[in-house]
């Protein structure tokens, strides 16, 4: 599974996402962000004292995902200073694959300087995805929210809360995800739990949804809140970014299809249906379409009104951008190569109840910028170029001819003395690191109402999430 690709650091707001398949929002100071097993003193008693338990040769296992990445998590759920823990290992008899080797799960309370074990579980899975303490029945006590991923399966996880007690641990339900993040989805100011789920189960036809799960006083447990589809036709989730506006809490995931393209998901919590709402949501296509596009951008706020746009594509005409390809040997073969199709990007906020186009750009995630645009420059303008050095003409789309080359944008690392002689003509308009963004503007450009100044401030530079070969 693709490893999560968060946006570039020049997007830092949208840092705050979770891995994929991964764990929920952190706001934590970094000394309670991974704890590596402190085992002196107090906690190599704990060792001691949970090695004393185990019935048999163990090994120790760490969540793979997460903040907590070690098999030893020591917490405080009730916030007495008395530290409570918890322990993932495996008997080693099994092998690792073997469908009888579940993870265990160990809960120690430390009382009168001495760890005791509480409570034992047999886990779900073979692996631990991450771990979770989060306050989520608002009795300001910690649950543990728990991602186990299941025997030989890449996305299908599953996960349960577990409620640490004075003389037990309780366990809840489980549940299925592919992706998890704990925040307020329904405004209640209590938080809960927000999952992807893909159900690959027809793969002709496979399904993915998006749930909300929440403690309900009822029941004493956690429960299914709400649900609403989500195009199943993806290959991974990238990142979960829940916005507070003052029409509603709106939630936004970003999802990979394939290599080349990506969709944003969009969703809220509807306090009259009682229910999650997908406004993005095609149901006659069972897809979500409309935020379709052959770039890697992700929603953004590219307005800095604090609130995310979602990059969605309009048709391009005229466009001829190619990547070159390479042999086996890895050698560029001229003449063999392979045409994207090209879209101008626009930026939508979701408003009302509907989308508005708030800024145009060119994305080019090959070179690693955002070009914004002014909409009156969409369809008049097109692209040509190959490995990202893209040349901007002019478009005319009733005679659908391209016309004067208007300016073209390239990159290149700082002191490449071939590059720098190769775009000697270039006026340079910004620098990301050790990477020069340049441009050069032809008389029709300036005509046109291009300027060194304008492209300046119309560039965003972004590595998107990647490395650009
Ligand atoms: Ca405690
Ligand atoms: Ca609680
Ligand atoms: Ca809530
Ligand atoms: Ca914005």
């Amino acid at each position: 599974m693709k490893t999560a690709k968060a946006f570039a650091a020049v997007f830092s707001a949208l840092i705050l996402v979770a891995l994929l398949g991964g764990c929920g929002f952190r706001m934590q100071s970094f000394d309670s962000l991974i704890r590596p097993p402190k085992l002196s003193g107090k906690y190599q008693d704990l060792q001691d004292d949970f090695e004393r338990t185990v019935d048999g040769n163990f090994d120790l296992l760490s969540p793979e995902n997460g903040d907590y990445r070690s098999a030893f998590i020591t917490f405080d759920y009730d916030s007495d200073s008395n530290e409570e823990a918890l322990v993932f290992y495996r008997m080693s008899e099994h092998a690792v694959n073997d469908d009888e080797n579940t993870v265990k799960l160990s809960f120690f309370n430390y009382t009168d300087n001495e760890w005791k074990q509480v409570s034992k579980f047999d886990g779900l899975g073979n692996s631990v995805d991450c771990v979770i303490f989060r306050d989520l029945n608002n009795d300001d006590k910690d649950e543990i929210i728990i991602g186990w991923k299941l025997f030989g399966s890449k996305s299908a996880m599953t996960f349960s809360v577990y409620y640490f007690g004075e003389k037990n641990v309780a366990s809840s339900e489980t549940f299925p995800y592919s992706s998890l993040n704990v925040f307020d989805v329904n405004g209640d100011g209590i938080d809960d739990i927000f999952t992807m789920t893909l159900d690959s189960s027809q793969p002709a036809n496979p399904a993915a949804y998006a749930r909300v799960y929440s403690y309900s006083r009822d029941s004493g447990d956690i429960i299914l809140l709400g649900e609403a589809r989500a195009d199943g036709n993806i290959s991974a989730y990238a990142s979960v970014t829940p916005e507070k506006t003052d029409e509603a809490n709106l939630i936004f995931v970003e999802a990979y299809k394939g290599e080349q393209q990506m969709i944003t998901e969009l969703y809220y919590w509807d306090d009259n249906e009682r229910t999650l709402m997908a406004p993005l949501f095609d149901i006659n296509s069972q897809s979500t379409k409309v935020s379709l596009r052959s770039n890697r951008a992700v929603s953004f706020d590219i307005d800095d009104d604090k609130r995310l746009e979602i990059p969605t594509s309009v048709e391009m005409r005229g466009a001829s951008v190619k990547l070159t390809s390479q042999t086996a040997a890895g050698s560029a073969v001229t003449g063999d190569t392979s045409s994207l199709s090209m879209y101008y990007t626009k930026w939508v906020k979701f408003e009302g109840g509907q989308l508005k186009a708030v800024q145009y750009s060119i994305v080019n995630d090959r070179l690693g910028y955002i070009l914004k645009i002014k909409s009156s420059w969409v369809g008049r303008l097109t692209v040509r170029g190959t490995d990202g050095i893209w040349s901007y003409y002019r478009w005319n789309d009733s005679t659908m001819q391209a016309g004067e080359l208007l300016f073209t944008l390239a990159s290149y690392k700082k002191g490449d003395s071939d590059s720098s002689q190769k775009y000697k003509d270039y006026e340079t308009l910004t620098t990301s690191g050790e990477t020069v963004f340049s441009g050069n503007i032809t008389q029709a450009g300036r005509d046109f109402g291009v300027s060194e100044k304008l492209l300046t401030e119309s560039l965003i530079i972004t590595d998107f999430g990647g490395k650009n070969e």
